[in-house]
């Protein structure tokens, strides 16, 4: 599995630096965003670093799966409605990603505007 020693979110997976952890299993992390836009803003990402959603391959169709349907299961962990949530992954800078380890954000807790700015 790969993994980068200059990435934080590598770093987070390594519990090299802390995060909220709210949900984990044997390929995918989440935790709280540090800086939430929503008053439930989850991070999933994958252990393996993979740069964003763009620089996934084929190998990797299985664990895209495992990161999507994580989602329901950590609104319901958390108390969520199952069912009333967003899922983002910005990918590429211009469409908002700043860190390149991909990852979906997981948005809920109030009314969420479309289209997204
Ligand atoms: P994006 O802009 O889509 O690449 O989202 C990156 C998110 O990562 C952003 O909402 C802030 C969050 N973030 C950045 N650094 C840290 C960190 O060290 N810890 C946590 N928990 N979140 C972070």
């Amino acid at each position: 599995m790969k993994l980068l020693s200059d990435c934080i979110f590598c770093k987070i997976v390594r519990r090299e630096i802390p995060a909220q952890l709210v949900y984990e299993d044997d390929q995918v992390v989440a935790f709280r965003d540090i800086n939430p836009v929503a008053p439930t803003h989850i991070l999933i990402i994958p252990r393996e670093h993979i740069a964003s959603v763009a620089e996934a391959t084929p190998d990797h169709q299985g664990l895209l799966g495992q990161l999507l349907l994580a989602a329901p299961k950590i609104a319901e962990k958390m108390g969520l409605e199952k069912d009333n949530f967003r899922i983002v992954i910005n990918t590429g800078a211009d469409a908002g990603q700043t860190v390149f380890h991909l990852h979906i954000h997981l948005l809920a807790g109030r009314a969420l505007a479309w289209p997204p700015g």
